[in-house]
Order: C-alpha cells, then sequence, then structure tokens
C-alpha cells in the first residue's frame, strides 16, 4: 500500500477517494478537505472568532487543531453534562488538548452551573437524555457565543453524522428538519452562525488524524447513547458503504445540491415567529424557550439570573444574559 501522492508507505486507505496516503499527506488531505469545505460553503471569513463546541471526542479535537493550525483564531468551549466518569475523562482530554496548544477553553459545567445533570435532570424533565443533551448544548453554545463576542460557533459534525442524521430525517419524512440540515446556518433571529468544517471527512478519518496527530481523545461513547436511533443509522450506512464506497458522500451532499432548497422555506416559515424568552432572553417560538423549561423541571437553576449578575447587553434579543467565566488553563496563552 503506497501513499497517492509520494509513493512511500501509506499508513490509511480511503475506499471513498479510491487512494491510500502516508502520515504527512493524510494530514494534508485533512486540513485541505477542511479549507475546501469552507470555503464551498462560505463557512468564516478572514479575522473572525471562532467559538468551537469541545467534547473530547476525536471530531472536536480534530477540528480544533485543524483550524489552530490554518491560523484561525478559535477558543473551545467544553459544557460538563455530569455523565459520570464519561464526563470526568472527556473533560480531562478538552482539557489537555487546550493545555497542549496554548488554547483558550472556556468551561460550563451543568451540575455546578446550573444545578442538573444529564442523567437525573432528562429524567425529571421526561425527556430522552439524548434530547436534553442536545437541548442543552445547544442553548448554551449559543449563549457562550453571543455573550463572548464570537462570529461563529464551530462543531466537528463529519460525513458520518450527518449522513446518519439525513437518513434518519429523509426515514421518517422530518421536512422541517430537513430545511435545516445544512453544512453552514447563518446568524439571525439572535442565535450565532453555525458551521460544520469536517461535513467532507468520516468519522474514521478523524480517529486516525488523532491518531498521527497524538491528540488524546475519549475513545468511549457516552453511556447514555445505548439504544440512540442515531448510531442504528451509521452502522446501516456503513453497512451500504461497504458495497458502495462514496455512498454517503453521494446522498448527503446530492441532498444538498439538490434537494435541501426544497424544504427551506418551511424551516424559514417557523424563524419567522421568534420571540425573547421570557426568563432567558434567547430566541424562541415560545413564551419561554424550551431551555429554560427544561432547567425548571430538571430542579435547576439559572446561575446569572440568581446571583443578579450585572446583565451584559451584547445582544438585544438577549437582555438578561452575562459573559461565561473563561477558566484560565495553567500555562496557557489567555
Ligand atoms: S453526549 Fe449527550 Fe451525546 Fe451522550 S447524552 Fe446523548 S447527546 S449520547 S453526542
Ligand atoms: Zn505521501
Ligand atoms: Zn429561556
Amino acid at each position: 500500500m503506497k501513499c497517492r501522492v509520494c509513493r512511500e508507505p501509506a499508513i490509511i486507505d480511503i475506499r471513498r477517494h479510491n487512494a491510500n496516503f502516508c502520515a504527512d499527506h493524510f494530514l494534508k488531505l485533512c486540513r485541505d478537505q477542511t479549507v475546501k469545505a469552507i470555503e464551498q460553503f462560505d463557512m468564516i471569513k478572514p479575522g473572525e472568532r471562532l467559538l468551537v463546541a469541545v467534547s473530547g471526542g476525536k471530531d472536536s479535537l480534530a477540528i480544533w487543531d485543524i483550524l489552530l493550525d490554518l491560523g484561525y483564531e478559535a477558543d473551545g468551549l467544553y459544557l460538563g453534562l455530569g455523565i459520570g466518569d464519561y464526563s470526568d475523562a472527556s473533560g480531562a482530554c478538552a482539557r489537555a488538548f487546550a493545555r497542549s496548544r496554548g488554547a483558550t477553553l472556556i468551561e460550563v459545567d451543568l451540575p455546578a452551573d446550573y444545578g442538573y445533570d444529564i442523567p437525573n435532570g432528562s429524567r425529571a424533565a421526561k425527556r430522552v437524555p439524548c434530547s436534553a443533551c442536545g437541548l442543552s448544548k445547544r442553548h448554551l453554545f449559543d449563549k457562550a457565543a453571543i455573550d463572548g463576542g464570537y462570529d461563529v460557533v464551530v462543531t466537528g459534525h463529519n460525513l458520518d453524522d450527518e449522513a446518519a442524521v439525513l437518513f434518519g430525517n429523509v426515514l421518517r419524512w422530518q421536512t422541517d428538519y430537513l430545511g435545516r440540515q445544512l453544512p453552514v446556518l447563518p446568524a439571525r433571529h439572535g442565535f450565532p452562525r453555525k458551521v460544520k468544517p469536517l461535513v467532507r471527512l468520516g468519522e474514521r478519518e478523524m480517529a486516525a488524524y488523532c491518531v498521527v496527530r497524538g491528540i488524546d481523545y475519549i475513545v468511549d461513547e457516552c453511556p447514555m447513547a445505548a439504544g440512540n436511533k442515531h448510531l442504528g443509522y451509521k452502522e446501516s450506512l456503513n453497512a451500504v458503504e461497504a458495497t458502495s464506497p462514496g455512498t454517503k458522500h453521494d446522498f448527503y451532499f446530492g441532498f444538498l445540491a439538490r434537494a435541501s432548497e426544497l424544504f427551506r422555506p418551511e424551516a424559514e416559515g417557523e424563524q419567522a415567529d421568534l420571540q425573547p424568552c421570557i426568563t432567558c432572553g434567547a430566541p424562541t417560538t415560545a413564551e419561554e424557550c424550551a431551555f429554560c423549561r427544561l432547567v425548571e423541571r430538571a430542579g435547576g437553576h439559572h446561575p446569572d439570573l440568581e446571583t443578579g449578575a450585572v446583565p451584559v447587553e451584547l445582544s438585544p434579543t438577549r437582555p438578561t444574559l452575562a459573559r461565561p467565566a473563561i477558566v484560565p488553563i495553567p500555562g496557557a496563552s489567555v
């Protein structure tokens, strides 16, 4: 097995490219594909400040690493979910990476800051854990980006993730979700722009990227993921991909090129009804946003509202929110 570029021994084969790569050219491929996605979908403009949603897993650490190497000003945000050993280990990976790169990591901890964790909070709120978790993440990433003056929230969703979500949405014809499944969601209605620069790279490639770069990431799946439909969709697509390499890519990018536009009006219609949440000021279609309702039902609290912190008016739609604390990483430049 030889590298397609330099003919030296290869370390990885990528069947959908019908090619093998040595370590150096594999890293170059990952960076090039990231740049291509950023340019193709106009994700980031020069000089913008990025906030990377960091879970401690391979994808989020890899995209943070790639963006730093590409010269972007990219800080990380780690959200402690209170999922036992899994959260302890994933937080340790995120902190170790930030320290090794001299990068800034912002930390928000659900149990310490908001008074609930995902296992107990989701039970109390009668939501499945991943639904409570996803809702908490979306709200708190948006909030940290707006409060911290970041231009873009970056997530580590890769091609496998996006193809699996698309598969699930198509199987149930969730047309409202299909209208929003884009690699870039523009900033509007008080939400920051959100981008997914890893959409041209697969899960296996991101694991290999971390191994080659010596990045220590949490390998274990989240214990709450058991029975998650998303994993089943990934397995199904993997079976198809094994016999027909490139199917996931064609499925996802074919959707973006030929179908996603058709579902856009429905998704945009929903956004037109947004108004500020009466409790936290975040944009919502209801009187109170889903996050605030979750916090109440989970028996938690809002740190900013309870401590009487002086509101920081960074967004007209979020009058009551204060900046998140920036946790200094020892030895890191802030
Ligand atoms: S962390 Fe959260 Fe995932 Fe765990 S509880 Fe589900 S959504 S599986 S990416
Ligand atoms: Zn090579
Ligand atoms: Zn709210």
